[in-house]
Order: structure tokens, then C-alpha cells, then sequence
């Protein structure tokens, strides 16, 4: 698992060289918006359950064919597995938000999931869309709190939605 300053250092310690401009710009960066990326990860962290369920709601709002008898997230486990999928995502998010590093979704999340999901059924589109709707709830509460991190908080959800538009995860 690394974070922007591993990734940088492990970088340079490989090609054996000192920190150029490059790198002190890439830290630079990453320290510049360090503050607000731990206050917007505050606010995953105390509106999570809130989260989860609103975006829930709007995905099976968008796709009620998920819940009805057939739909992958059809019955009350199912449905629990769903939300908590959703729950992971939203956690895992607010991690790599902080490491300023999406090491730790390929690593904790991502690995293997996708054959996971085809061989359960679990379709990747509405699953991509909730993440998307996660992203904009997070957002708005990122933006309407005053804190300058709209950019930096889409970037995990994009990655994870990226990753899973992709074959092979
Ligand atoms: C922390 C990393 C991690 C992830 C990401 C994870 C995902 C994950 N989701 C699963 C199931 C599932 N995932 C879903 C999710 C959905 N179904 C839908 O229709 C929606 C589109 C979507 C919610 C947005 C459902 C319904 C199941 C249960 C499928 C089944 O058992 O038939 C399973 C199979 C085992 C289980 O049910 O627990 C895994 C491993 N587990 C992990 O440890």
C-alpha cells in the first residue's frame, strides 16, 4: 500500500537519483492540499451511513429492476450485500483521498473483484453508476462546507469506476 510521498520516494530510490523538480512539485502538491483532503475525508467519515443510503436510493430509484424479483439485488441480503458493497467503496475512497494515492484500491478493493462479480452476477454498470452518485453527494457536502477539495475527492471514485470499465481487474 503506498501514499504520494512513498510513491514518489520509491520512484526516485529506484533510478538511484535525488528528488528533482518533478518530484518537490508532486509533493508540493500533494502536502498544498493535504489539509483539505483529511477535512473532506472527515466528512465521509460522519455522513457515511447517510451516504451509503442515499445514493442506494437513487440508484434503485434510476434501476428499480435491481430490486424486483430477478434483479441481482432482489431479497433483503442481497439488498444488505449491495448497500455494503456500496459502504466499501465509500470507505476505501476516503482512504486513498487521504494517501493521495489509489495504490490502496487497486490492493484492497479491486483485485479479483470483477470475477467475483460476473460469477455472482453482480452487473458492473448500475454498480459504476452508485459510485458515480457517490461521488456528487460527497461533493456537494465537500463544497457546501466551504472546503477547496471538489477536484481531489473525485479522483477516487473515478479511478474505481475507471478500473472497473476495464477488463481486467
Ligand atoms: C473491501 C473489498 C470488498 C469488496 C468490494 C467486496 C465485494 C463483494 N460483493 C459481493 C456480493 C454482492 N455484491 C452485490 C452488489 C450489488 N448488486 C447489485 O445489483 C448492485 C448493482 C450492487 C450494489 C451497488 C450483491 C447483491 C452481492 C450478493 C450477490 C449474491 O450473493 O448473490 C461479494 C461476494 C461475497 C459476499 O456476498 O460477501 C464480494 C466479495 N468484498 C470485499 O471484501
Amino acid at each position: 500500500m503506498q501514499d504520494a510521498v512513498t510513491a514518489v520516494i520509491g520512484s526516485y530510490d529506484i533510478k538511484g537519483r535525488y528528488l528533482d523538480r518533478d518530484a518537490i512539485d508532486a509533493l508540493k502538491a500533494y502536502f498544498g492540499s493535504g489539509t483539505a483532503r483529511i477535512q473532506a475525508a472527515s466528512i465521509i467519515t460522519s455522513n457515511a451511513a447517510q451516504i451509503v443510503k442515499a445514493a442506494g436510493s437513487r440508484l434503485f430509484d434510476e434501476n428499480p429492476e435491481l430490486i424486483r424479483p430477478g434483479g441481482n439485488a432482489y431479497t433483503t441480503r442481497r439488498y444488505a450485500a449491495c448497500l455494503r458493497d456500496m459502504d466499501y467503496y465509500l470507505r476505501y475512497a476516503s482512504y486513498a483521498l487521504v494517501a493521495g494515492d489509489m495504490d490502496v484500491l487497486n490492493e484492497r478493493v479491486l483485485e479479483g473483484l470483477r470475477e467475483t462479480y460476473n460469477s455472482l452476477g453482480v452487473p458492473i454498470g448500475p454498480t459504476v453508476r452508485g459510485i458515480q452518485i457517490m461521488k456528487a453527494i460527497v461533493q456537494e457536502q465537500v463544497g457546501a462546507a466551504g472546503i477547496d477539495a471538489v477536484g481531489v475527492v473525485a479522483q477516487p471514485f473515478e479511478y474505481m469506476c475507471r478500473q472497473f470499465s476495464e477488463q481486467n481487474i
